[in-house]
Formats: structure tokens, sequence, C-alpha cells
């Protein structure tokens, strides 16, 4: 059967299939129209330029209008078109409801399709990568950015969902597959809870590389994890929750696994998850995700047995939890009941006199001597709070490296491939401001500062190193670059990581309140610092007298020294790290390593990892072609259809798609790959149509020739078009829909002959 296949930019296709009785269906919702129904849509379609907007920001006509650029965008986001380009840049806006377009049919449209031919979609990212990653064989890595609740993490699942389907399998690459898959429910249940931002917050950040065999087969996988915010364990603001699992395992849990943990199924029965005083979530079901996780970890590979001990480990942070100290505010404290003991000496394989006694001493070393000092009501909790983050944090980890053993490239699994190419998955957690922020928050903003530093950098960078390889000339966009920000947080000496691990150091008198101090007596006067003290020696209003505000890329942030000591510092009393060094739980074994008992080098302090840890995300980052998705948050009140404005606009400036869009545009606003503007194109010249049989640089001149380009619209590069304007490639594709049109036209009228 013949089929004439009509490409409308932007709105998308129409397919022009002639059915027996010369009727003609719309591709996008199957309905037969008849000549007079093509001539609508035709229209309709023409005219859906001024509905929808531009597909690409760089097609704006009043490009350097931010009004124009979010007029854009609210225009698509009204069509519940939330992807839309900047150059190869995807934007997304959260529609916070489930839409349409994650079908199978939808990711087949978008497989070995070129870029620029099909709608946006976060399919056509992947896919680009993907065949980057094939034909260039270059290591691929997609960087997700945007605030808490912006969309990030449903971005990444999409992404590895498409490759999951779209890639060649096999029954050994399917287990492989399933396993990435199945790798997120359970990385989430243990590292995402609610916030007032988003009820599916990641608190951990996450990489994920993709391995991919020479076919292109995914054939292993690899996560490296960014500090968990720990403190969330112990500790949750209200309306905030505790890890989703402690929800689920309490509303999931089989009867008899209950009793055997010792749990109740009421989440107000602990004090760990009463704090933030929400134990249920609308948007969540506790019960039916409980199943998910429980499957997925027996996917991921998980025996019954690890399975037990890790919930063992679940159920006794809960215990530890609800462990109560009497005692006089100054005096000794000690545990008011043993039934929490109980259980933990048993869940954790522990001595449980042993246990009791290190949670309310302290033991010290004093001219080679121990000597168990005891400690009062405020000590012994802080300890108890410490063995529960400990316990959890490093069962996270545990955690994320089981799921790497699980997922990691095996020759045997694929034996014919050496050496796999990847696409490494950028999924952090984004920056959040709340009233009260802390010290997690200052990580969470640092590691945003860096990732927004990166897309400067590379953005910049390519674009630039593209001109210079095609031999073009360029002139250079001015950027706000917050490098001076990183700098105040990380610089050696003088930055704030470096105070705050000085005070954490320094013996004596150091508390948080030093620790502001110095960062005053150092930092006072810096451009993106302030504190409450003016320079006149009057105090700022506004500011608490415990704070210090960052003014950050993406806005201002206060933030609360209080226990920012404490948490850098990140110690376990040296007791109770020995109990849990002989637990025989067979998880705790590898959490705690009786080596660390005798070590006696000091832990770096934990801004200090984290400071680290990124410093080689960026170093990895590097090293891969990146592409970009830049998540917008459309309203603070998770609902779809709404469409704040003062919000967006905000995360527009912040996320720099203004200057992305004048840097993309100053130079040239489209290029394509001659090959690629050839085949598009060479409908509309007689030289070049059908086939041009010279050079493809010839070809491509003649066409623009043609078409009455005047010299100043483009440049032809080494590989590639590039042309000025966005208008100009407007009225070439413009004449395209002409032509298609009376195309279209004549073989409507040939059909009607037929029948
Ligand atoms: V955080 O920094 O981890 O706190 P994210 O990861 O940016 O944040 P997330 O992906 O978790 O945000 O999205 C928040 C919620 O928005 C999801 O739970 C969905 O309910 C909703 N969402 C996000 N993207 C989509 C989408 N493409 N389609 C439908 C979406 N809903
Ligand atoms: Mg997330």
């Amino acid at each position: 059967m013949m089929e004439l296949k009509i490409q409308l930019v932007p709105t998308g296709e129409i397919i022009l299939p002639p059915g027996r009785n010369g009727e003609s269906h719309c591709h996008n919702c199957s309905k037969a129209v008849g000549s007079e129904g093509v001539r609508v849509m035709m229209e309709s379609a023409l005219t859906a330029r001024d509905r929808v907007g531009v597909q690409d920001f760089v097609l704006l006509e009043n490009h350097t209008s931010e009004a124009a650029f979010i007029e854009n965008l609210r225009k698509r986001f009204k069509e519940n078109l939330i992807y839309t380009y900047i150059g190869s840049v995807l934007v997304s806006v959260n529609p916070y409801k489930e839409l349409e377009i994650y079908t199978k049919q939808h990711m087949e449209r978008y497989r070995g399709v070129n870029f620029y031919e099909v709608s946006p979609h976060i399919y056509a990212v992947s896919d680009n990568a993907y065949r980057s990653m094939r034909t260039e064989r270059r290591d691929q890595c997609i960087l997700i950015s945007g605030e808490s609740g912006a969309g990030k993490t449903e971005a990444s699942k999409k992404i590895l969902q498409y490759y999951a389907v779209t890639c060649p399998a096999s029954d050994k690459v399917q287990t492989i597959k399933d396993r990435l898959l199945q790798s997120n429910p359970v990385l989430e249940a243990f590292g995402n809870a609610k916030t007032l931002r988003n009820d599916n917050s990641s608190r951990f950040g996450k990489y994920m590389d993709i391995q991919f065999d020479f076919k292109g087969a995914p054939v292993g996988g690899h996560i490296l994890n960014y500090l968990l915010e720990k403190s969330r364990v112990v500790h949750q603001n209200h309306g905030e929750r505790n890890f989703h699992i402690f929800y689920q395992l309490i509303e999931g849990g089989e009867e008899d696994l209950l009793r055997r943990l010792g749990l109740e199924r009421n989440p107000q029965q602990y004090q760990y998850l009463v704090k933030g005083n929400c134990p249920k979530v609308s948007s969540i079901n506790d019960r039916s995700d409980w199943k998910v996780v429980r499957k997925a970890l027996t996917v991921i590979g998980f025996n019954d047995d690890e399975v037990e001990e890790l919930l063992n480990i679940i159920a006794s942070v809960l215990h530890l939890g609800n462990i109560q100290f009497g005692g006089e505010e100054s005096g000794h404290a000690y545990i008011m009941a043993d039934t929490q003991i109980k259980y933990l000496a048993r869940l954790l394989g522990v001595d449980g006199s042993v246990l009791k006694e290190a949670l309310v001493n302290k033991k010290i070393i004093a001219k080679g001597e121990e000597l168990m000092s005891p400690l009062n009501l405020e000590q012994a909790a802080y300890a108890r709070d410490a063995l529960s983050k400990a316990v959890y944090g490093r069962t996270f980890s545990w955690l994320v490296n089981k799921i790497n053993i699980s997922l990691a490239f095996k020759d045997e699994v694929y034996p014919t491939s050496k050496s796999a190419s990847v696409i490494g998955l950028l999924d952090i957690y984004g920056f959040e401001v709340f009233q009260h922020n802390s010290f997690e928050q200052f990580c969470i903003n640092y590691c945003n500062e860096k990732l927004q530093q990166l897309f400067i950098e590379l953005t910049l960078k390519s674009e630039q190193e593209e001109y210079e390889s095609e031999g073009i000339t360029w002139e250079p966009v001015q950027y706000f670059n917050n490098k001076i920000i990183c700098d105040l947080v990380e610089e050696k000496f003088k930055g704030i990581i470096s105070i705050l691990d000085e005070e954490c150091l320094r013996p004596g008198d150091a508390s948080d309140i030093t620790f502001l101090e110095k960062l005053e007596d150092t930092l006072g006067g810096h451009a993106h610092f302030v504190t409450h003290k003016l320079a006149d020696g009057k105090t700022r209003k506004a500011m608490g007298r415990e704070e210090f505000r960052l003014l950050h890329y993406a806005g201002e942030v206060n933030y609360n020294v209080t226990g920012f000591l404490d948490k850098n510092n990140d110690l376990l009393f040296r007791n109770l790290k020995e109990v849990m060094c002989q637990s025989e739980n067979k998880i705790l074994t590898h959490c705690f390593e009786r080596e660390e008992l005798t070590d006696k080098k000091r832990p770096e302090t934990a801004v200090t990892q984290f400071k680290n840890s990124l410093a080689k995300l960026m170093e990895i980052l590097m090293s891969k072609e990146p592409s970009y998705i830049r998540c917008i948050k459309p309203n603070d009140a998770k609902q779809a259809g709404r469409f704040d404005e003062v919000l967006i606009r905000h995360q527009v400036k912040y996320l720099g798609l203004m200057e992305n869009l004048r840097v993309r545009r100053a130079g040239f606003a489209y290029r394509r790959r001659y090959e690629t503007f050839l085949q598009r194109y060479k409908s509309l010249c007689p030289e070049t149509w059908p086939n041009w049989q010279g050079r493809l640089a010839d070809g491509v001149s003649t066409l623009v020739k043609h078409l009455g380009y005047k010299p100043e619209e483009y440049k032809l590069g080494r590989s590639k078009i590039f042309i000025r304007f966005p208008k100009t490639l407007f009225a070439t594709e413009d004449a395209l829909e002409v032509r298609k049109h009376s195309l279209a036209t004549k073989l409507q009228a040939s059909w009607r002959g037929y029948s």
C-alpha cells in the first residue's frame, strides 16, 4: 500500500495512507479524514505554531525576551507538550500527571530517528546519546538537573526504560535489563523520602553507568552513590517522612514477618517515624510499594537470608529509636526498659548486655587505660541516634554495593564482548530551600553549584569547540559564572569547607558558633556570603544569629549552623563501634569491619568526603560526551495544569536558560550535517532532486543558493551547514510544507480518481 507521510513542523506528523475508499487518517488520533479533512488538518497544523509555540527556543522570533520564552513554555505546557529544546538541550516541565507519551509506540517512533525530525522528547535525547555512543564509540553521559521535585528521577527512569525496551536483547541481556530496572524501586525505598518539596525526594545522589557491548546491548551497570541524608533516620521536619522502606515494611510486611521482627503495624508507634507527623501520603501506597520492592530484591539477586538480615537491620533502627533513657538531666542515663534491647540483641546478632552498656557509657582511653565514662541523658540520646544513622547509612552503601555486584559486567553474560561503551545517568538531589536549612541543604546546594559549573563549562566549551573544529569564527557570549560560589565553598584554607573542617579538628572550645564567627572573620565582605552582622556593626534584622546566608546561583539560602560540627564529624562512640563489629548479622560484618577499630587515622569529615567524591564525579562527567536535561517545576503545590509564572521565571533565570539560548543563537541558531540537510530539503531544488551525486558540501551549496540564502545567513563548515537565523530555516521548512501540501492534494485527487 502506498503511504505518504507528511511531517509538519512543529506539531508532529500526519500520515495520509489511501484507504479503500480514498480516506486518509490522522496519525495522531487515527481518525479517518476526507480531502476536506486533510485541508483542515493542514491548515490547523500550519497555524499550530501559534497555538503550541515553537519546539526549539532558538526558533523564537523574539529570542532575547524572557517573557517570550516563558510564553512559549506556557503554550506548550497547556497542550501537554512538556518538552522543548534549546538546540540539543532538553527543557522539561513536570506535568504532575501521567501523560500518554511513554508508550512502546512512542519509543519506536524515536528509535533511530534524527533529533530534529520528531517532536522534542526525552526519548530523542536518549536515542541520540545511544547512537552517538554506537557510531562515534564515545562514552556518553546524560546530566539531569533542576530543583527538588522538578522531575529528575522520573526522567532518569524514563531513559532507562527506553534503553531496556529498544536495545537489542538476549535472555542473558534481559536479566541485566531487569536488574537495571529493578534497582530503582529498591534504591528509592531506602534512599528516597517525602519532603515538603517532593513526595518522592531523592535523599542521595546517584550516578549510574549503563554498559553496552559492541552490539549495543546493555550488559552491565554500575552505581555511584553520594552522601545519603542520614540525619533523616532520626529526625524529620514537620510534614516530612523518614525513608520509604520503614513505612513499606510496617504497612506491607506479612503478619509473621512483623511478628518475628517485633514490629507493630502502626508507624505512630515508632519515635523515628512520628517526628514529621506525616505517616500517610496520598500519592504513596506503601503497601503495594512493599510488594514491588520485595520482588525487586529477588530480581536483583538477594537470597532469602540476605533479605531477612536486611529487614532485621531496618527493624533494629526502629527499635533503637524507641529506646528511652531515664535519669536526672545531668546525671547518668539508664535505659528505661529492656524490651527493645531484647529485640536488638536478636536482630543485630549482638550481646544485649554489652549493647546496653555501650548505649549509656563512653569508652575513653587515658594513659593507655580504658575507662568507662557514663553518659548523661543528652549524650545517651546522641549516642543512640549516631548508632542508628551509622547502621542505616552503612547498610545503604552495602545495598548499593550488592546491586553493583548483581549488575557487574561479566564476560560470561556476553562472552563475545570485551570492552563496553557506557552511557552515564546523573540523577542527584535538586537545589532546595526550606524554612530551616542545615548541613544537608548546604551539601546538596553545593553539589548543585558544581553541576551548574560543569554545565557552563561544557556548553560553552562544546559550542566553542564545534565552531573551531568546523573552521568557523565565533564571538563568545558573557555568562554569569558561578565559579565564585564554588570557590567560596571549596577553596583551600579559606573556603567554607576548610573552615568547617578546621573547627571540627580543633580541640577545645570549638562549636557551631565559633565556626560561624570564623566564617564571618574570613568571608565577611564576600559578594555571595552574608550574616546578620552589618559592616557598620549593626545587626541585619531578617537573619538569625546562628545563620549565614549564601547567595547561590539558584537563589538565597539561610543556613542555620546548629549541628554543622556534629554532622560533619559524624562520630560514633568507640564502644558502639565495637559492639557492631561483633555482630553476627552478615551485612553488618561488612559494614563494621574490625580494622576500623585499630585504625589510628582520623577518618575524613563528611563534607570532605563529599567534596572529594564530587571532584571525582566531575572528572568522570568531563571525560564523556554530555547531553542535558533541564527540569522545571511548574508549581509548589505539586498540581497538574498549574503554571506558576513567578516560580518558572525564577528557574529559567537560574538555570541560565536565556544565556544558553543566547550562546546558541549568537553563533548560529541551527546546524545540520550536510547529509541530513540534503536528505531533508533536496526535493526543493531540481539539481539536488532526487539524488545529488557530487560532494555533499557542493550539494548543500547548490541547494541553498537555489533557495536564495544570502551569504550572511549561513556558513559552510567542514561537515555541517550553520544557519544563523531561525527565520531562514523557517522559510525553508515552509517551502517544504507547501511542496508537500501540493503533492498531497495531487495525490488526493488521483486517489479520488481511482475510487
Ligand atoms: V528531588 O531533587 O529527588 O527532590 P526530582 O527527582 O527532580 O526531585 P521527581 O522526578 O521525583 O523529582 O518528580 C517529582 C514528582 O513529579 C514525581 O513523583 C511525579 O509525581 C511527578 N513527575 C515528574 N516527572 C513526571 C513526568 N514526566 N510525568 C508525570 C511526573 N509525572
Ligand atoms: Mg529525585
